[in-house]
């Protein structure tokens, strides 16, 4: 009555039976910090007020951040892909020029 194993291929048992494997491929995705520039001009309240609208930081951690590009020359506002990235940058230098200060804003790959 009962035969062998069916491999479940449709062909005759003993067959050609298909393994499959699946392998998990995972990509990082790219990552880009955005960074600000000191400059001798722009307002340290204006870096701040920069800071919390564009960054989602706080009032404390804004302040952090613009007196360590004061003193550094340069500083990390956040890590983002390059799409959401490169609108902060745009943001951040439209809303400087549109106020008349110097402030840079720039990105660049992790
Ligand atoms: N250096 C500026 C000043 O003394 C303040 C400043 C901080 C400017 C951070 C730009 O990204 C900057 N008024």
């Amino acid at each position: 009555m009962a035969g062998g194993a069916d491999f479940g291929d449709g062909g005759p048992d003993g067959g050609t039976a298909v393994v499959t494997r699946t392998k998990t491929i995972t990509k990082r995705p790219n990552l880009y910090r955005v960074l600000l520039l000191n400059d001798d001009y722009t307002p340290m309240e204006f870096v701040i007020h920069v800071v919390e609208s564009f960054f989602q930081k706080n009032r404390e951690e804004a302040t952090r951040i613009m007196l360590h590009v004061h003193h550094h020359g340069v500083g990390e506002c956040g890590i983002y892909s390059y799409e959401v990235a490169e609108t902060k940058v745009t943001q951040v230098m439209d809303f400087a020029r549109k106020h008349q200060h110097p402030l840079q804003c720039v990105m660049e790959k992790k």
